[in-house]
């Protein structure tokens, strides 16, 4: 259960120094639960660390000791969420906040110092998150089950009722909060006839214990809500959002929830989506509906994040003319600037679907005069299903890091993410998040690194995969060199592994249809989700330019639009998304793309199996259970990356015709 947070025992030379610093720890402030939180939290720590008790004490005590403390209002350097930490010529090891939410996480930067080893007697540290908005999304059900989880069941419900193991949402809670995760929607963004109840009083006294749990570790809570509310709970006829009886229905649902939760986050909608109800139903546009419900929550301080996930998804695979990649940018670029100011719009990071490589979604820095969050997918949909390993920090770090041109170069998509291009506040980012009831929260002991790396990444952008992977692997297995090194290796390299033997050159899918897992290369490529690789005897990929194709490169700033029309410039990893080429086109390795695919799904397999072989160098150097599953996790993984490989390899050989150079067994 304990995650990154082991506090597993310090001796010697580093506990020696440390200890002085952390015999006390005193506050001025009032015992509020955000401050409980944080003191319970350095005295469990250091006593399992370093095997005594600190002295807690509410009146601040001078020399060496820990001070939690609320700094001046005027104090400019801090946003609301900051901290400082800073070790006093006394001795006194101060955290101070705005807030003291700010204090808590200050105060796990604290923990991560100690577990890492590393020295705080001369401490000078402020921090400020970059992103306002670091939320969860769980796509949980009341019955327990999880879509998309893959990571046993919920934690918060189980066989329609509330889960009562409350002392695993507070561990929870405290993951969160070190992290620097601020809010969480419990249920699916596909509210079925149960979950849309959750906005009613039989159900919201179950939310309310949730949200005092969550709110302790400055935590908010969200919930999905159904849109088609009004017909189904409240007996009217419609849900159309400028219906005047519809707008108090609206009324009185939030006024009931903000009854239970005042600091209720707001509510998450996919409408229109997928077969979801929306305002679309009643001729209306994305942003009177999301308008109506921004207004209703307006006046608790509350948000409506609205998806920005729609798309035609009953398309002809006949026709060759719309291009669901092109369907975000489409529907919300014209709304551009008629969105209230507390919507903030919810957009998947790529123009696809969580995929292991696609573009930048153009709606990132094409929407100027909207507030937005980026939506990353942390529960490996379709990426191996936390039974593959894949680290996934080293993507969203791309995805954060790509120039749009929005307002000339320096546009990268973290500055727009944190509303910093646009001076826009209400800003940040959204993840489905990995966990359910397993021991070890994420299925994969090692999927851990992706939540973990989300909440230090959306803190903080300018950290490196690296940093965070030495962090998490160091806060979860130690500082044994051989298993840093080794664990580190096996994270940074996986997702590149991983689309080694999957989809080549970011064409994306060839997966099972419905679960999502292993290869299935025509799996959807005559099926109506508008996900299609168009391989033929002479080449594939899907043309996307303007010039010839579906026109989607145009949706991008020019710079960016001529890059990726052209197939020359076009990077060659998205060569598939944007051009159809010919198995005989020549990469810039000297490789045509034929030879490319059999190469690489050969590679990963390779790639695999080395992890396999480095795991095993670790063993007695981790704890046998977490080292057995990694260990079994990676035995399935090889066995299902070959059968990537050569699902793959003889789908190709057998439309191009053309022989592995290598003369590999193909089948
Ligand atoms: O990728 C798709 C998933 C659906 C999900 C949807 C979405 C919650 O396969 O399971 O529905 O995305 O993001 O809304």
């Amino acid at each position: 259960y304990k995650a990154w947070l082991q506090y597993s025992k310090s001796e010697g030379k580093y506990a020696k120094t440390v200890t002085p610093f952390l015999k006390t720890i005193s506050s001025s402030c009032d015992a509020s639960p955000v401050l409980w939180s944080a003191i319970e939290e350095l005295n469990q720590s250091i006593t399992q660390m370093f095997d005594f008790s600190p002295f807690i004490s509410f009146e601040v005590m001078s020399g060496k000791g820990v001070v939690l403390q609320l700094c001046s209002e005027s104090e400019t350097r801090l946003q609301d969420e900051g901290y400082m930490m800073y070790t006093e010529p006394n001795g006194q090891l101060i955290i101070s906040g705005k807030t003291e939410t700010g204090i808590l996480y200050g105060t796990f930067h604290l923990l991560r110092l100690l577990q890492m080893g590393k020295p705080i007697d001369k401490l000078n540290i402020i921090e400020n998150p970059a992103n306002s908005l670091r939320l969860l999304n769980h796509w949980d059900n009341i019955d327990g089950s999880i879509e998309r989880g893959y990571a046993g069941k919920s934690i918060f419900f189980e066989n329609d009722q509330f889960s009562q193991n409350y002392g695993r949402l507070k561990d929870y809670a405290r993951m969160l909060a070190s992290i620097g995760v601020n809010g969480i929607a419990i249920n699916n963004v596909n509210v079925h006839q149960l979950e849309t109840k959750l906005i009613t009083p039989e159900y919201l006294t179950g939310v309310e214990k949730i949200a005092a749990i969550f709110r302790a570790y400055g935590v908010k809570t969200f919930l999905s809500i159904n849109f088609a509310s009004p017909i189904e709970l409240g007996g009217l006829k419609t849900a159309d959002p400028l219906d005047e009886e519809v707008k108090r229905f609206w009324e009185h649902a939030i006024k009931t929830i903000y009854t239970h939760i005042p600091d209720f986050g707001g509510v998450v909608v996919k409408a229109d989506s997928e077969n979801r109800p929306g305002p679309f139903t009643y001729g209306r546009s994305q942003a009177e509906g999301a308008n109506m419900l921004a207004e209703i929550v307006a006046p608790y301080g509350g948000l409506v994040i609205w998806r920005c996930f729609v798309y035609n998804c009953h398309q002809d695979w006949r026709d060759r003319t719309t291009d669901r990649a092109k369907a975000a940018y489409d529907h919300f670029m014209p709304l551009d600037g008629d969105f209230h100011e507390n919507v903030v719009l919810q957009i998947k990071n790529g123009p696809m679907d969580f995929q292991v490589r696609e573009p930048v979604s153009p709606l990132l820095g094409g929407l100027k005069e909207t507030n937005q969050v980026i939506e990353f997918q942390i529960t490996q949909e379709y990426l191996g299903q936390q039974i593959h390993l894949v680290y996934l920090v080293p993507q969203w770090k791309e995805v954060l890091e790509f120039e749009t041109y929005a307002k000339g170069s320096g546009s990268t998509v973290k500055k727009i993410v944190s509303g910093e291009l646009y001076d826009r506040k209400n800003n940040g980012a959204a993840a489905v998040v990995n966990v359910g009831d397993d021991y070890n929260w994420t299925g994969h002991t090692l999927a851990q690194s992706n939540l973990y790396g989300y909440g230090r990444l959306m803190w903080s952008p300018e950290m490196t995969a690296e940093d965070i992977s030495n962090e998490w692997i160091t806060c979860t297995f130690g500082a044994d060199p051989l298993v840093l090194s080794t664990i580190k290796g096996m994270l940074l390299n996986s997702w590149t592994t991983y689309e080694n033997y999957t989809s080549p050159l970011g064409v994306g899918w060839m997966v099972n249809p419905g679960h999502h897992y292993g290869p299935n290369v025509d799996g959807y490529e005559y099926q109506a989700w508008g996900t299609y690789h168009f391989a033929d005897w002479k080449g594939l990929g899907v043309n996307r330019t303007m010039a010839t194709g579906t026109g989607f490169s145009g949706q991008y700033y020019q710079k960016n639009a001529e890059k990726y029309e052209s197939l020359t410039d076009c990077p060659e990893e998205l060569l598939l998304f944007f051009h159809y080429v010919p198995y005989s086109y020549v990469l810039s390795s000297g490789k045509t793309v034929i030879q490319h695919i059999y190469d690489t799904h050969f590679a990963g397999v390779e790639q695999v199996e080395q992890y396999r072989q480095q795991w095993k160098q670790l063993q007695g150097r981790i704890d046998k259970k977490r080292f057995d599953d990694v260990a079994t996790k990676l035995d399935i993984q090889f066995e299902h990356a070959k059968e990537w490989r050569d699902i793959v390899n003889t789908y190709f050989y057998r439309k191009s015709g053309i022989d592995d150079q290598h003369n590999r067994p193909i089948y």
